[in-house]
């Protein structure tokens, strides 16, 4: 087989952003976009000769395609084996985990994770790794610089890899192992839950209802929820991955999981309620009647953490995002642990967890997770909050009340303003930036600014410095307002508005948290001008 070496330049645009690499999918299509990223992948990295990686995605269209291209590329720049999802399916989490498994030198997750799919949607490529967690900064600084002087990449000429059928063959020198997606995943989950009392819990006659959205869930739902839990054939729906995620949008939230809403809204509402995203890695939780925010989510389960066998020894510390909300932080209070805070994206809780410093993380966008991967986990979310109410024995509502009851209730909301033009999205950030200094002690909307600062982070453990990670605004009353723009868009800007505001007073647990925060967001409208800048007279999502 030969190699070829094949002419190219440099293409504007390919930094990656929160997460990997995003795109429209016709963009990913064009006459070497995606092979001048990879090669810039195997620049970044340092070479990719003598390695061994993992390959996966979500299913998403064109996963097939360019999981081919990624094999040829490899097989190419002198890797010796590539360990592969049957049909180039692995969801985040799962590749996370056979990276660290297999002790691999990495790997690349075709997908764009909650965007829709495709041919008119998004596409992505995402690098992992030894660790198993997203590239750090570092990395994809690295990644970046080299896409600026991309003259050439060699890519082996070679006839399609037959993914469907497991076992190792080979192109050229390289080894080709198509591993069972689930297998090792599942397996891993049974060393961390307690099956059994899942498993009678279940049989008790408690049910759950699973929505895959369509996503890469699907295959890892079905096996464990109704393989090995014994949930009633059903139970998971929508389970079947494809390429355009039935036309939806993968996104586990109260909008776009709409028919998960009214299920457990509904008269006919099962126990529990739960969905993922399009790669697998975010989670949403729903009890009858009780849509449990990520944030809650997050805080409910450090509270109740010892309840699940791998975490009985209790956590080491926690982390979460900053625009995650901070009833995570109650709870670590009374738990005597630290709670780090780190910029939005999971790579920046890589370092604490390889450090032993963290155990459990979490972030705002229905991402949870631990030191079992180094990626946010949607069915090991669902797996966690399972074991707790099998150990607990109550529903979702109440164990929600009762945290509240103990910790304080901290309302939470984020505002999302997509697609804004992307110079007015910048002079709304930089209006407000520009005035941090002089916040405090002015009154917007009745509400006193208390501090006012632009997030940035010093990584405790390697000492490297993210900046411009979002403005926050605190304010008299336990409220917080953080202003930031979406890394993983890719049409024009989204501003994101996170709202929350904590409640202790017993009798003012139960509001609706847009009334709850009422002033919180009229506060934030007098403070930065959002419907002036961004033309919108109200938000396009609301989670
Ligand atoms: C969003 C979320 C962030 C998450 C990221 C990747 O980023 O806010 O919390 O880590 O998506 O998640 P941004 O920059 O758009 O706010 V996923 O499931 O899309 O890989
Ligand atoms: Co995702």
């Amino acid at each position: 087989m030969d190699i070829i070496t094949v002419e190219t330049s440099p293409i504007a645009g390919q930094k990656p952003g929160t997460s990997g690499l995003r795109k429209k999918t016709r963009t990913f299509m064009e006459r070497h976009f995606l092979e001048n990223f990879i090669q810039a992948i195997w620049i970044g990295i340092g070479g990719v000769a003598g390695k061994t990686l993992v390959l996966g995605g979500d299913g998403r269209y064109f996963n097939d395609r360019a999981a081919q291209v990624v094999l040829r590329m490899a097989a190419a720049s002198g890797a010796t084996k590539v360990i592969v999802g049957q049909n180039a399916i692995l969801s985040t989490p799962a590749a996370s985990n056979l990276i660290r498994q297999r002790k691999t030198d990495g790997g690349i997750i075709l997908s764009a994770s909650h965007n829709p799919g495709g041919e008119d949607g998004d596409f992505g490529v995402k690098f992992n790794t030894a660790n198993g967690g997203p590239a750090p900064e570092g990395v994809t600084a690295k990644i970046f610089e080299a896409t600026k002087d991309l003259t050439s990449y060699q890519i082996m000429e070679a006839q399609d890899v037959d993914l469907s059928v497991l076992g190792t063959t080979s192109m050229g020198r390289m080894e080709i192992e198509v591993v069972d997606p689930v297998t090792d995943y599942q397996a891993l989950m049974e060393t961390i839950f307690d099956f059994d009392k899942i498993r009678a819990l279940i049989a008790g006659g408690f049910t759950l209802h699973f929505d895959a959205m369509h996503a890469v869930t699907g295959p890892y739902a079905k096996a464990i929820l109704e393989g090995a839990l014994g949930a009633p054939e059903g139970s998971v729906v929508n389970a079947v991955p494809l390429p355009d995620f039935g036309q939806g949008h993968p996104d586990p939230n109260p909008i776009w999981a709409k028919d998960l809403m009214d299920r457990m809204f509904g008269d006919t509402a099962p126990d529990f309620g739960a969905a993922s995203d399009g790669d697998g890695d975010r989670n949403m939780i729903v009890g009858k009647n009780i849509y449990v925010t990520p944030s809650d989510s997050l805080a409910a389960l450090a509270a109740n953490a010892t309840l699940a066998p791998a975490y009985a020894d209790g956590l080491k510390a926690v982390a979460r995002s900053m625009p995650t909300s901070r009833a995570l932080d109650r709870v670590a209070l009374r738990l005597g642990c630290d709670c780090y805070e780190t910029p939005t994206g999971w790579k920046f809780f890589g370092n604490l967890l390889d450090a032993g410093r963290a155990t459990l993380c979490g972030e705002e966008s229905a991402g949870t997770g631990s030191d079992h991967v180094r990626e946010k986990d949607g069915l090991w979310a669902v797996l966690f909050w399972l074991n707790i109410l099998a150990e607990r024995k109550i529903s979702v509502a109440d164990l929600m009340a009762d945290h509240w009851n103990s910790y304080g209730r901290n309302y939470y909301s984020r505002h999302d303003y997509e697609a804004v033009d992307s110079d007015n999205a910048e002079a709304l950030m930089e209006g407000l930036r520009a005035k941090l200094a002089d916040l405090p002690g002015k009154s917007f909307a009745g509400l006193t600014v208390e501090s006012a600062d632009e997030f940035a982070y010093d990584d405790p453990v390697d000492g490297s410095r993210s900046e411009g990670q979002g403005l926050r605004v605190t304010t008299s009353g336990g409220g917080r307002i953080v202003f930031r723009l979406s890394g993983t868009g890719t049409e024009g800007a989204t501003l994101r508005v996170y709202l929350e505001r904590v409640e202790t007073d017993p009798a003012e647990l139960d509001m609706d948290p847009q009334e709850a925060l009422a002033g919180i967001i009229a506060a934030a409208e007098a403070l930065a001008g959002i419907r002036e800048h961004t033309g919108r007279d109200a938000p396009d999502v609301i989670t």
